[in-house]
């Protein structure tokens, strides 16, 4: 029996009450909605115009990102750090600056008043009311765009904010300039920027990187103003030489605020470094391997993170027909129809094949539940295979092959003979139908209460093939028809919750023209910051649809604890002990606060109809929505 059937289903209930307060005399609420003291949705809601939409139908002007940098105009006459600072993430390309600011913040806000005010070339700020909402942002942008943005925050306590971000990214390769001010270093007040505010004494840190320092690629405290283009040229060469990460930067206010005499240079002083290429002894090991194999299997999770790299690895599983798996993945490689996609389980096919390629894939299988056979040959291939940044990885591997998915492919496909290919294609077509029919559902019949499963189908059903789906837990890919790299985004491997609302947010500023769903577990939305997601949708017009699984609980912590304790205490307990989340918030409202459009479903069938409204409104008035769709408790998670 699979885990999650293990665990006790109960619909939510549709006339759930709150429970009334145990005093005497509490008044007991009458429905959910008695307990909530909001007015009813406006349907002629007008959000608040920035660059002021006449009717609430007509649609804004389209968010254009900021153009491509230039280096900087004439007039661009940096007179102290934070000046200098500014004016060059620009001119390297940074097109937005997340911040979160403080009392360290002083420099660089006047050096932002004095550039837009003599017209420097600056990167556009997104004010993010939580560091880790924004930085989700920033990676959900990066993950889009493959290009690094930048974010500040204050001192160490928006760095504190920021680390579940901060690992997200880090474990996901994702770059991102990340930077904090220091507090002012000096006491006297004698230097321009001194300390000036009681807290400047308890914000000190003896090593304010240390925090985060296993979590980024390198960091740095600018110690000098001089220091800046360096410091700026370098970060980013790090940050974006594979495999690619955030760094982090920390900025004390004195230094920010000290005068700025070098010369700056048109374009960066430091170019990333190489990626890393294949050594060609262990290339043509690997082809030996792979033209002698019989059944060989190919498991990937990020093996899509690029256009290029998806259409690399779907040439390479085509001309040697070798069946695939997303094992749970941060990417699509393959599109979901393609007939070398067998799923998204690597564990039955593991017993089976007698070559196992795992590529750019942290965690392959779980050995708990499966290994491959003593005499099968396991081949990682990755910028890094070894995940030399994991503490404890010890999955089998014959050959690690160190380069990035495209060039690594392409040299292997040059030397692998094609004699036995064609005698598994047709096997292997077969298994890629038949896993896809026998897991797929789709909307027809309608189930008595919303599954999970369903959700995802019904969700499959309204996505264009404009839109990005970023998924924080709920959706069952076994639904989904996904044919294009680049429209899927999975939770990170490190799996750090309040990821998918920023993500999505920095995804829709990336891509404007593209419609963005993001799906989340109930608990991954209160994770998210919604009021501060939903702020930054409304403050700076990123319309997106957030789709809400609601099980009123963290069915992950309950599994977990069922997995090693099936007949345990807590398996009996009427609700699940540590995990039950009731009564549940009425998210519906939250957006509203924000100007958005918000529906509670219950029945199953208002969920297509709701769907296609809240698209509507994302769509045609450029509005966010929330959907707060009541789901089965006990679904079965499979992907
Ligand atoms: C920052 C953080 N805290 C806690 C967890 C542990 N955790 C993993 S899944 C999960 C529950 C998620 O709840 P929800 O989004 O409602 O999805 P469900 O499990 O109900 O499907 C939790 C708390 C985590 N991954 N990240
Ligand atoms: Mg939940």
């Amino acid at each position: 029996m699979a885990l999650d059937d293990t665990v006790p289903i109960k619909p939510l209930d549709p006339n759930y009450k709150p429970p009334a307060k145990d005093e005497p005399g509490a008044k007991k609420a009458e429905t959910v909605a008695d307990t909530v003291p909001l007015k009813p949705l406006d349907p002629n809601y007008k959000p608040p115009a920035k660059e002021a939409p006449k009717k609430a139908e007509a649609p804004l002007a389209p968010i254009k990102p900021t153009p491509a940098a230039k280096v900087e105009p004439a007039g661009f006459k940096p007179e102290t750090a934070a000046d200098a600072w500014l004016g060059l993430l620009a001119a390297r390309g940074v097109e937005y600056l997340f911040a979160n600011g403080g009392t360290d913040f002083g420099p660089v806000v006047e050096a932002y008043a004095k550039g837009q005010n003599l017209g420097w070339r600056l990167p556009e700020v997104v004010i993010v009311p939580h560091e880790n909402m924004g930085v989700a942002m920033a990676h959900g942008y990066a993950m889009v765009t493959g290009r690094p943005q930048a974010m500040m925050v204050h001192v160490g306590v928006g760095t504190a904010n920021a680390l579940n971000g901060l690992i997200n990214a880090s474990r996901q390769n994702v770059p991102i300039l990340f930077t904090a001010g220091r507090t002012p270093l000096t006491e006297s007040g004698a230097l321009t920027a001194a300390r000036n505010n009681y807290i400047h004494w308890a914000q000190e840190h003896f090593d304010q990187g240390g925090m985060l320092r296993e979590f980024v690629k390198w960091d740095y405290e600018l110690k000098h103003a001089e220091q800046v283009e360096t410091v700026i040229d370098r970060a980013l060469a790090i940050a974006k030489s594979e495999p690619q990460g955030p760094v982090y930067v920390t900025l004390p206010r004195e230094i920010l605020a000290s005068p700025f005499s070098t010369q700056l240079s048109a374009h960066s002083t430091i170019a990333p470094a190489s990626p890393p290429g294949a050594d060609m002894a262990a290339v043509k090991e690997t082809a030996n391997l792979l033209g002698n194999a019989k059944l060989p299997l190919l498991i990937t999770a990020n093996g899509g993170r690029t256009v290029e790299s998806s259409r690399a690895l779907a040439q390479f599983v085509e001309t040697f027909a070798i069946p695939t798996i997303h094992y749970r993945p941060r990417h699509l490689a393959l599109s979901t129809e393609h007939p070398m996609h067998c799923g998204w389980d690597p564990h039955a096919l593991l017993k089976e094949a007698d070559l196992v390629l795992v590529v750019d894939c942290d965690v392959p299988w779980i050995p708990k539940e499966g290994a491959p056979r003593p005499d099968a040959k396991v081949v990682h291939i990755g910028p890094d295979p070894l995940f030399a940044r994991y503490p404890l990885r010890g999955f089998r591997a014959d050959l690690s092959l160190t380069g990035m998915t495209p060039p690594t492919l392409a040299a292997l496909a040059a030397r692998t003979k094609k004699d036995l290919v064609e005698a598994r294609r047709k096997k292997v077509e077969e298994i890629s139908s038949q896993t896809r029919k026998k897991a797929r559902g789709g909307v027809e019949p309608m189930p008595a209460a919303i599954t999970g499963k369903w959700l995802s189908a019904c969700i499959n059903k309204v996505l264009g093939d404009d839109s990005l789906l970023i998924n924080e837990y709920p959706i069952v890919l076994e639904e989904m028809t996904i044919r294009e790299p680049g429209r899927y985004f999975g939770n990170t491997a490190a799996g750090g919750l309040g990821w998918g609302m920023g993500a999505a947010l920095g995804a829709k500023l990336a891509s404007p023209d593209k419609t963005v769903v993001c799906a989340l577990g109930d608990g991954s939305y209160m994770f998210g910051n919604p009021s501060a997601a939903h702020y930054v949708s409304e403050a700076m017009h990123l319309p997106v649809l957030f789709i809400v699984a609601n099980n009123a609980r963290w069915a992950a912590v309950h599994r977990s604890t069922l997995s090693t304790y099936p007949k345990g205490f807590a398996s009996t307990a009427p609700k699940p002990p540590f995990a039950t989340l009731e009564p549940s918030p009425r998210f519906e409202h939250v957006v509203q606060a924000s100007g958005g459009h918000g529906e509670r479903v219950t029945n199953p069938g208002d969920l297509l109809p709701a769907l296609e409204r809240a698209l509507d409104v994302v769509k045609r008035e450029k509005r966010q929505a929330v959907l707060n769709v009541c789901v089965e408790a006990g679904y079965v998670k499979t992907s």
